[in-house]
């Protein structure tokens, strides 16, 4: 029984490398193929459980999967968008489609899923009832796809999930020239200051060209946001997806060595997590950040409407292999590790985060679970996945 855990595990580590395609070698899949290998020791030596090496699921990058994986991909979310929405009209009266129910949620926590000691947690939960939605509503027979920011880092848009084809998320949009750098976190306090990209108006090309956002902008980083008739940003406002896909954000906070240091420099939860955000005063975007602005545009860019822009899923996937790899790398400190507070940057000041908090994601329709569940992606409670 172990031997075979520990052959699946290296198994699994070996394909962290994808000795199939033209590979870069990044430190960032070391890491996270060491932290399987870590895991598969983990499980090993925990009594028997449901969720185990043989049966769980692997999420992949998206350049790994077939063009057919890809196709089926894209199909399930557009199905998505067809379905009818669970949220109710009086509370968002913007919420038209079942993709809508992951918008408004997320606009509707924003203030208190970021910069919290639940944001990890609440994006993984966020992410994997996404993956859900896609299969058991819309007949997806694969796992979420994350974005390896580092191996793209140098040129996102030339990457297959941004390159435009019918095989990638849509690309950039159309260039706007002229416009200003933007100011992060606002004009009033530039710790940021990040040239426009090469896009900045609707997509051109690809699956979501026709695609139309509903909800939001809250927090538009766009120069002329179409404003939503509702104050919070629920109400009815059809537009196309923009972006700016920026190369700057991208070079400057996602590299490799980016995020190697910040697997491996951040032995605290509080440290980990925070770091991972940016301190925008300080002029350091942060991971998180950098990669919605590696997206950009509208929502991509909206802290509270992001979820508007599909390849949101593809980031926070990343984000959360990144915190299952931390994790890995240290489970028994790591695996039910928890800091920071309930409120944005703990302003105003208030009680720690625990385990026991409650995640809930309103009318995307999933039970309740706490951050303890939530911690272990293969503890059964809900989850049972890994990362290639
Ligand atoms: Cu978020």
């Amino acid at each position: 029984m172990k031997v075979s855990l520990f052959a699946t595990a290296a198994l699994l580590g070996g394909a962290v490398a994808a000795p199939h395609e033209a590979r870069t070698y990044l430190q960032t899949d070391a890491l996270a193929a060491d932290g399987v290998f870590k895991l598969g020791m983990y499980i090993a030596s925990q009594p028997p459980q449901k969720c185990n090496m043989r049966n769980v699921a692997v999420r992949k990058e998206w350049s790994t999967l077939s063009k057919q994986e890809k196709k089926n991909y894209i199909a399930a979310v557009q199905c998505l968008y067809k379905k009818p929405s669970k949220t109710p009209s009086a509370l968002a009266p913007g919420a038209k489609t079942r993709y809508d129910d992951f918008v408004a949620t997320h606009i509707n926590q924003t203030l208190s899923i970021h910069g919290t000691g639940n944001f990890l947690s609440w994006h993984r939960y966020f992410t994997w009832a996404y993956e859900q939605a896609l299969r058991n509503e819309c007949g997806y027979k694969g796992y979420q796809p994350y974005y390896n920011w580092p191996k793209w880092a140098s040129d996102p848009a030339k990457s297959p999930l941004f390159d435009g084809s019918d095989t990638s998320m849509s690309g950039d949009g159309v260039f706007i020239p002229g416009r200003n750098n933007t100011c992060i976190p606002m004009p009033s306090l530039c710790g940021i200051s990040l040239p426009p990209g090469n896009g900045g108006g609707c997509i051109k090309s690809g699956p979501f060209k026709d695609w139309k956002t509903n909800l939001g902008p809250v927090a538009p980083v766009v120069a002329d946001p179409k404003p939503n008739p509702d104050f919070a940003g629920l109400g009815y406002n059809p537009r196309c997806l923009r972006r700016d896909i920026s190369s700057a954000a991208a070079k400057g906070w996602t590299k490799d060595s980016d995020v190697v240091s910040l697997i491996t420099a951040n032995p605290s939860f509080y440290n980990f997590t925070t770091r991972m955000q940016g301190d925008f005063a300080a002029g350091f975007l942060g991971v998180h950040t950098a990669g919605h602005f590696t997206i950009g545009g509208d929502p991509g860019g909206d802290l509270f409407a992001s979820p508007g822009d599909p390849a949101f899923y593809f980031h926070h996937a990343m984000i959360d292999r990144v915190y299952w790899t931390w994790q890995n790398l240290d489970l028994k400190r790591r695996l039910y590790a928890i800091g920071a507070t309930v409120t944005v940057n703990n302003d105003p000041p208030s009680r720690n985060t625990t385990l026991d908090d409650k995640l809930g994601l309103g009318f995307v329709g999933v039970p309740e679970i706490t951050i303890r569940q939530a911690s272990n992606t293969m503890g059964g409670g809900p989850f049972c996945y890994i990362y290639a």
